[in-house]
């Protein structure tokens, strides 16, 4: 058991490096025969390997463009500027092999309007094995990082992880969750490896992806989509420019957003912001109905109707916006079906 074990490490060593490559048949001519016998065996068995455990190469991490785009349009609801923006960057980072530096996304919005929703959808379709590859990260500000005491700690720590985890695939991603609730002392740490370096210590990070989400200018966007929606405007005609400079601004100056105290904007680290906009009665049905074909129920308009009513409806004299968009669509559903 034991000494399978070794095997398999050394296997993935020799294979998951590229090593295996590297080696070459004995050239004298007794050994040559058994050398081509074992490269042959070698090389099946590094198929075979390939094929069943993840490694940092492109049969495991490779970005498939038509899934990314299929998925926003079939699963995302509501977010016309959201898709563009992530199909666009993800598909152009990707498709580069020679990055400045790494991927930067921050998304912004209103809760259960499809942030963490949307990380999953580029997860899964630029890693075979998406949220559980071993080269996808997500990092909860208030479950990793708690207590403000251990900041110290916890510093060294995440900048260790991003280290070592980049060390042994340039193709990571990092998913940082409730980023607003984050401590300025650990947004910063993270800084360096944001930038355009060719090298920190010997490790380059331009191929990375990191994906920062926050509820952070929630409030602006939902005021700028509902001045549109006021004054009787189609809300997929809202462009990028209407959130962009309120969104940037309510981001800077909210006091209590860790970004403030940051100069990741300042410095421009960051690639592309992503609002994400409050979601509607509408969405909400839509919402509905791809749970059940995920489920694989027949849609059914009746229910999804029923569990679009059920949820609470803001501004109090408007009731446009679902309050907690499409986060409690599922235990609904359960209730109705
Ligand atoms: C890419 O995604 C599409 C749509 O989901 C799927 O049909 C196709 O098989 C995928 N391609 C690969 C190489 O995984
Ligand atoms: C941040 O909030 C504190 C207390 O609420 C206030 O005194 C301070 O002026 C605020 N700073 C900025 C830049 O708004
Ligand atoms: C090698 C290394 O540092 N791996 C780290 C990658 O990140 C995870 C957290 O997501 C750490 O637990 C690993 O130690």
């Amino acid at each position: 058991m034991k000494l399978r074990k070794r095997c398999v490490l050394l296997l993935f060593v020799l294979f998951c490096s590229g090593m295996a490559e590297a080696l070459e048949p004995i050239s004298t001519t007794i050994a040559v025969s058994m050398a081509a016998a074992l490269t042959g065996f070698l090389a099946s068995y590094q198929n075979i390997f390939y094929h069943f455990h993840e490694c940092c190469r492109p049969e495991w991490i490779s970005l498939n463009k038509t899934g990314l785009k299929t998925d926003l349009d079939e699963k995302l609801f509501g977010q016309h500027l959201a898709s563009r923006i992530i199909l666009r960057a993800v598909s152009g980072f990707m498709s580069n092999e020679n990055p400045k530096k790494p991927l930067v996304l921050s998304l912004h919005g209103w809760t259960g309007t499809g942030k963490n929703f949307v990380s999953k959808l580029i997860a899964e379709n630029v890693y075979k094995e998406g949220m559980h590859s071993s080269f996808v990260h997500v990092f909860t500000s208030t479950l990793h990082f708690p207590h403000p005491s251990l900041i110290a700690t916890y510093k060294s720590e995440l900048q260790q992880w991003i280290k070592g985890n980049v060390s042994s695939c340039e193709r990571s991603m990092f998913i940082f969750d409730e980023m607003d609730k984050m401590h300025p002392g650990l947004i910063d740490c993270i800084k360096p490896y944001l930038d355009y370096y060719d090298k920190l210590d010997g490790v380059s990070y331009r191929k990375s992806i990191f994906i920062f989400l926050s509820n952070a200018g929630g409030e602006s966007i939902v005021q700028t989509t509902l001045d549109f929606w006021k004054a009787g405007r189609i809300r997929e005609e809202m462009e990028l420019k209407d959130v962009e400079t309120s969104l940037s601004l309510s981001v800077f100056n909210n006091n209590k957003s860790g970004f403030f105290h940051t100069s990741l904007i300042d410095k421009n680290l960051v690639d592309f912001f992503v609002p994400f906009l409050p979601l509607e009665y509408l969405h909400i049905v839509q919402c509905a109905l791809a749970e059940m074909k995920a489920r694989n129920l027949p849609p059914d308009m009746d229910v999804a109707d029923q569990v679009a009513k059920d949820l609470v409806y803001f501004p109090k004299s408007e009731r446009v916006f679902s309050v907690k968009g499409c986060k409690t669509i599922e235990s609904k559903l359960d209730y109705y079906t």
